[in-house]
């Protein structure tokens, strides 16, 4: 049926679970015809809207045009959309930013409501409910399976090149949990395709529309020097022979992370790597160019245009090379322990004692959520959060004296990564961590501000374990409110 059509289907105030894992294999057309369905009914005075989870962030014609139409009352767990970011700033949207390991077993513990219906992209669908998912796994098997009722958006876009590329194994639940049969990053543990049953599909959506991803762009100086520090870091540890060769790397999203990827493929002494990662983003194919590229698995395929006209060229070789997983694996601790995972994720802030930020501005407006990040960063076996020094034309310090949100405690992180310098704070005390993330990480022109923050910090504070003068423990951020600058 037509998109429309499907969009009529849909209840006010329905719980839906929608495909979709930073801007990959999300639904389009059925989105966007609920929106203007809200609309209408808004316009004559209706009540209209809907609970909204997902695997992570969709795209536009979803997360975008539900939020302009003002038919998002909740939610969950990742968005990255500026309109919809405006909506929960601003307070009329509910959101709960959550790990993204743990949102599908939220559900599937009954903790948070079952969707009630769901709406899935895929590759195919058989008329005996066998259905092949696009470019994300993300939470699609849990609302398949939990919803009672489906809308399937067939989308034609990547043609067959994602059909066998998916492994849809989810582990059971306690008390009848097992250990999960990944051992390596390629290894598969459940089928290609997820059954439901077909009674359950009351709408299928013919769609061609590509997923809405900017091409790669060539990484910033900023983001090379902060690659080059990680790469240089990484060769030093291996010489020292506290990593062995063969680790796989997770990588987060944005300029940073990409950069870490292009300067892997492009260093000479860079061996074949492989990925144990929630999203494949397009730098990727540089290790791919490079023939460094061993294997990768993720839950979702970020490709633009022009990257998927690669993959879908070179599709039988990269069946061989990519897996897709539900994120509730991908993000798996117990996996993401025992491969031994090298984890890089960026953040907005990092605090001198360790803490990070990767969530909030200013403490209070979120940017995207806190994604996977800490499924990575708690469980890995070395992980990196990087940062530029400065942000806003260098009005604000990444580095201050206590991060105004915290997503990653001391106690999780491992090594911070500026363009300055690296500070690899594990085993080191408090006031130790501090000195080396100011001297290694902070920007010069902020340092005295820190140095002087700790040293009064050491005099006045009680305790003297975590010296942290709790009455001057803001005041970077608070300057930056009321100036617009930390400067001072
Ligand atoms: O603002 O958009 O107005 O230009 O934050 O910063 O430097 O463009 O960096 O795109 O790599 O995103 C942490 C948001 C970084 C992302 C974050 C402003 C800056 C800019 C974006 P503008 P950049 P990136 C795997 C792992 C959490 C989830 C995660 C993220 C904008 O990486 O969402 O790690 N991470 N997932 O100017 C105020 C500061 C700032 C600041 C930067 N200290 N204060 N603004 N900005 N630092 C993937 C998933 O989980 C799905």
């Amino acid at each position: 049926m037509t998109a429309e059509e499907a969009a009529e289907l849909v209840e006010n105030e329905e719980v839906i679970g929608v495909s979709g894992f930073t801007l990959a294999g999300y639904p389009k057309a059925v989105p966007t015809a609920l929106a203007k369905r809200a609309e209408r009914l808004h316009a004559k005075g209706e009540e209209f809207q809907v609970t909204l989870f997902s695997g992570a962030s969709t795209g536009d014609e979803c997360d975008g045009a539900l939020a302009r139409a003002k038919a998002i009352k909740w939610r969950m767990p990742y968005q990255s959309n500026k309109d919809l970011r405006k909506s929960i700033n601003e307070g009329s949207t509910s959101y709960t930013d959550a790990h993204l390991g743990i949102m599908g077993y939220l559900v599937r513990t009954h903790a948070i409501p079952a969707p009630t219906l769901a709406i899935i992209e895929v590759s195919e669908v058989s008329d005996d409910g066998k259905i092949w998912l696009s470019s994300s796994g993300g939470n699609s098997k849990t609302y398949l399976t939990l919803a009672k009722k489906i809308i399937l958006e067939v989308n034609s876009v990547y043609g067959d090149s994602l059909i066998g590329i998916h492994d849809s194994f989810l582990p059971e639940l306690p008390p009848f949990a097992k250990p999960i049969p990944i051992q390596g990053v390629l290894d598969r543990a459940g089928d290609d395709f997820i059954q439901v049953d077909p009674k359950k599909i009351i709408a299928v959506v013919r769609t061609d529309k590509g997923d809405s991803i900017r091409p790669f762009t060539e990484p910033d100086d900023v983001s090379k020097t902060i690659a080059g520090h990680i790469l240089e870091f990484l060769e030093f540890e291996r010489k020292k022979g506290r990593i062995p060769d063969s680790l796989p790397y997770q990588s987060g999203v944005g300029n940073v992370a990409n950069a870490v990827l292009t300067a892997m493929a492009r260093d000479p002494k860079q061996k074949p790597a492989s990925l144990f990662t929630e999203v494949i983003q397009e730098a990727v194919f540089e290790l791919i160019r490079a023939d460094k590229l061993i294997g990768a698995s993720g839950t979702a395929l970020t490709c633009s245009s022009e990257a998927r006209q690669f993959f879908k060229a070179n599709t039988a070789e990269f069946k061989k090379k990519f897996i897709l997983r539900q994120q509730e694996v991908s993000n798996h601790p117990e996996v993401i322990r025992r491969l031994g995972v090298i984890s890089m994720n960026t953040a907005l802030e990092c605090d001198i004692y360790g803490n990070v930020n990767s969530s909030h501005v200013s403490g209070t407006a979120i940017m995207n959520g806190i994604g996977g990040s800490a499924d990575f960063a708690r469980n890995c076996y070395l992980g990196f959060f990087m940062t530029p020094s400065t942000a806003k034309d260098g009005t604000i310090s990444s580095i201050t004296p206590l991060v105004s949100h915290v997503d990653h405690t001391d106690h999780e992180t491992m090594v911070f990564v500026t363009e300055q310098g690296l500070a690899d704070l594990r085993g080191l005390d408090p006031v130790s961590r501090a000195k080396s993330i100011i001297d290694h990480c902070a920007h010069p022109k902020f340092r005295q501000q820190l140095n002087d923050f700790l040293n009064y910090s050491l005099s006045s504070s009680k305790g003297k374990h975590i010296p942290i003068a709790l009455d001057r423990a803001f005041n970077m951020h608070l300057r930056f409110l009321s100036t617009g600058t930390m400067n001072l």
